[in-house]
């Protein structure tokens, strides 16, 4: 009976450390891993926070993340924080 909150606050505690660790703020330049000036969905790792909501930011849909619509996520990204 009282192992379930037990498992119930450490399964909270992991997941906010592991949203952490994705949500690294990584920049567009480290993303680019082929240095062609956009982040396509295959250069973002599947742990990001832009690869749940990359269509989202993704506003013109050419399937890549340009710096403009990258800078749009870095910009949400400071707001949520604040
Ligand atoms: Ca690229």
């Amino acid at each position: 009976m009282t192992k379930t909150p037990l498992i119930a606050v450490a399964a909270v505690a992991f997941g906010f450390s592991t949203f952490a660790l994705a949500d690294d703020g990584r920049s567009f330049q480290s993303l680019d891993a082929n240095n062609d000036g956009y982040v396509s969905r295959d250069e973002i790792p599947a742990d990001h926070a832009l690869a749940a909501n990359f269509s989202t930011y993704d506003t013109d849909a050419d399937g890549r993340l340009s710096q403009s619509e990258f800078d749009v996520y870095t910009s949400s990204k400071q707001r949520d924080e604040e």
